[in-house]
């Protein structure tokens, strides 16, 4: 167990007996959600997870400290604050977690990148989240990549995710994931999904229609001294979709405002889902929430076939 991390008391529990565990991010609280469904779509995650027979571990940095598996004071307190929690990702965590027993501990959400790295030290090998960062639009100029894309190069960690938001550019964050040799595997699908539709026209190379098939393809991988991770591709329920046109309408609004007000950084993707959803008002929402919980559970799914092998 590494010297800086805390595991919750079910969460150990789980993992000593090789039980299924489902780790879940938090800058989807913090940053990807308003108050106050970001802390009830995160207890119902919790929730979907454990109705489907594994263990929920919502991962964070609370005080300095990693945490794998939060109680529910703990989620609402970062859905509270909101984006006055500092965004984590690879990078943030040394400072963070040289702040303990200082005066001034710091918290952090952890976003793709970083709940991978809590997962993998703490020995969990499935994580659900909504959409993975990648290369944005224009990156040619702007060389914005999300770490998350490099981490899913390094870290043995199952992603669950409804694709990514074509706030993206889907076909270069395709192309990086090959060249990384991250396999991208459609469950129940044979195309990329686009985060808030099903479909993005981009053909992928690996499909799945069954969890335990899939959890043999991680083993496999993992078996094979073959770094990194897995993207599991969900794709959002047909019923909770959102209509192509106007989501495209309100992406390509988002961007133009993004590139106005000069956003550059870490800043780029909060301030772009948070404009989505004030254009979309609260249907962007809706089915953010219905894909969160897809998620969730194909991933315990997953993690419990995983257990038996
Ligand atoms: N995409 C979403 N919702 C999110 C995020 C991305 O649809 O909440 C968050 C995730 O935590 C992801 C992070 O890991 O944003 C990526 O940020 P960046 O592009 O700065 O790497
Ligand atoms: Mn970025």
């Amino acid at each position: 167990m590494n010297k800086h991390l805390d595991l919750g008391v079910e969460v150990a529990a789980a993992l000593a007996a090789g039980r299924p565990v489902v780790a879940l991010e938090s800058t989807i609280i913090s940053h990807g959600m308003p108050y106050p469904q970001n802390v009830e779509t995160a207890l119902r995650v919790e929730a979907a997870v454990r109705e489907a027979g594994a263990v929920p571990a919502t991962i964070a940095i609370l005080g300095g400290r990693l945490k794998a598996g939060l109680d529910e004071g703990q989620i609402r307190t970062l859905g509270i604050r909101g984006r006055d929690v500092v965004k984590a990702s690879r990078r943030d965590l040394p400072r963070l977690v040289a702040s303990y027993g200082t005066e001034a501990p710091v918290d952090g959400a952890t976003t793709v990148a970083a709940t991978m790295i809590v997962a993998a030290l703490a020995g969990i090998k499935v994580f659900a989240t909504g959409g993975i960062g990648g290369v944005h639009r224009g990156a040619e100029k702007s060389l914005d990549i999300s770490a998350d894309l490099e981490e899913l190069a390094m870290t043995e960690v199952a992603v669950v995710c409804a694709g990514a938001k074509s706030i993206l550019d889907l076909p270069k964050t395709l192309e990086y994931l090959e060249t990384k040799g991250v396999p991208v595997i459609g469950y129940g699908t044979d195309e990329f999904p686009a985060f808030y539709t099903p479909r993005s026209g981009l053909r992928l190379e690996e499909r799945s229609d069954d969890p335990a098939e899939l959890a043999r393809r991680l083993k496999a991988k993992w078996e094979l001294g073959l770094r990194g991770g897995v993207v599991v591709a969900n794709p959002v329920p047909e019923s909770e979709a959102m209509d192509p046109a106007a989501i495209d309408t309100a992406i390509a609004r988002a961007l133009a405002e993004a590139e106005a007000a000069g956003v550059k950084g870490k800043e780029v993707t909060p301030f772009l889902l948070a404009k989505v959803k004030e254009l979309t008002g609260g249907e962007s929402l809706e089915s953010n929430i219905a894909l969160v919980l897809n998620n969730a559970r194909l991933a315990a799914r997953i993690a419990a076939a995983y257990a038996k092998l």
